[in-house]
């Protein structure tokens, strides 16, 4: 990884500045963000949850000793804070400033226990299996473009321990031809009605409302949308369905959103975007329960801004919904390891997997079902010894 690679990456990855609580409670309330920090799993965070060292976030197996309050700069970037968990409790007891009631909320919303998912309990992560039913699927090269070899991959991999398939009909990598709605229609309901009968949990992955229409009436059951439900006719569909949602962030459009992605403070922008979009989605009347945020790894992101969201991953649980987390295969793993072949990129998928269980996402979107399954249960078996 140069130097280049890290362009645009804020000061924030350094020491607290020096700066207290207190002059952290005076700064603009929006500027404010709170993430999990010093995180446990397992008997190490029933014991420091016991021991009234630690907060249980969102309900969930991690639980964090430490907190990480970032403060935007006005000239860009961020700078951040770490504090305890008593230290913090102590501090908002006696503190009613803006400040302290805008992390008050946003620490109810890390830490709140949330409803199951589409009938999934978030107490516990679930995978998510890929079924690309594209010609030019930059994962799988179209193995699985006939309809036969979709359904028979999807059960494959739900036999391995996946508790969603998600179909996709239009592939996103940059460059990728662009697929009609019909053709896209055409590829995916037959995958899903087959997935369906056989009593799978399906999603349909598209951006398109006559897509989700079509594979909701086939027998998906969610809807994962990499444009957040932003097209014409998506919010409303879903609010209608009340079909369980994921909402993805993405900076641009496929086809350009590598050639220069800028922020000021990457995970935090993402942060607000997505804390917008459940903001709308509810106010639509479609509920935070039903809804799983996602930061879009790779989606008009550079290197650094992919490495900076993913070690602040856990600041997505303060949007108040579940988090997903894509990361299986993508080229941000190429990027450090300069791996170019896709299917080489296991051990990074894991890792990347592996860490967004540690943060406490309760969905990973992956193509490697069997692995990252075997993955997680040794990572909660150790925890949890
Ligand atoms: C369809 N798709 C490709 N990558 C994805 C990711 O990271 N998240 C979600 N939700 N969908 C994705």
């Amino acid at each position: 990884m140069g130097p280049a690679d890290l362009a645009g990456r804020p000061e924030h990855r350094g020491p607290a500045l020096g700066r207290g609580l207190d002059s952290f409670g005076a700064l603009a309330p929006s500027t404010l963000y709170l993430a999990p920090h010093g995180l446990l799993a397992g008997t190490a965070a029933a014991d420091a949850v016991a021991a009234g060292l630690a907060w249980r976030i969102a309900g969930g197996w991690t639980a964090a000793s430490l907190l990480k309050i970032f403060a935007r700069k006005p000239s860009g970037g961020a700078d951040a804070l770490v504090v305890s968990i008593p230290e913090f409790s102590a501090w908002l007891d006696r503190n009613d400033s803006p400040a302290a009631e805008r992390l008050r909320r946003l620490a109810e919303r890390l830490r709140a226990p949330r409803p199951a998912w589409a009938g999934l309990p978030l107490d516990r992560p679930h995978v998510m299996g890929i079924v690309n039913v594209t010609p030019d699927s930059f994962s799988d090269g179209g193995d699985h473009a006939s309809t036969a070899a979709a359904i028979a991959h999807g059960l494959a991999l739900r036999a391995a321990g996946a508790a969603i398939l998600d179909v996709g009909g239009e592939s996103t990598r940059p460059g990728a031809a662009d697929v009609s709605l019909e053709a896209e229609i055409a590829r995916v309901v037959p995958v899903i009605r087959g997935l369906a009968t056989e009593g799978a949990l399906v999603s349909v992955d598209t951006r398109r409302a006559p897509v989700m229409a079509a594979a909701l009436e086939a027998g998906a059951v969610i809807l994962n949308d990499i444009e957040a439900l932003t097209q014409p006719g998506a919010l409303a569909l879903a609010v209608e369905a009340e079909a369980p949602v994921a909402l993805m962030h993405m900076q641009g459009e496929p086809r350009t959103m590598q050639a220069d992605p800028c922020y000021d403070a990457a995970a935090l922008d993402v942060f607000d975007w997505l804390e917008a979009r459940v903001a709308a989605a509810e106010a639509a009347g479609l509920p935070c329960e039903r809804i799983l945020v996602d930061p879009g790894i790779g989606f008009g992101k550079a290197l650094g801004h992919n490495l900076e969201i993913l070690a602040a991953l856990g600041l997505y649980h303060a949007t108040g919904a579940g988090i997903l987390l894509g990361v299986s295969r993508k080229s941000f793993i190429g990027k450090i390891d300069g791996s170019t072949d896709p299917r080489r990129r296991l051990g990074g998928s894991l890792a990347a997997a592996l860490d967004g269980w540690r943060q406490g996402a309760q969905v990973v979107r992956v193509h490697d079902v069997a692995e990252t399954v075997q993955a997680l249960a040794v990572a909660q078996a150790i925890a949890g010894a």
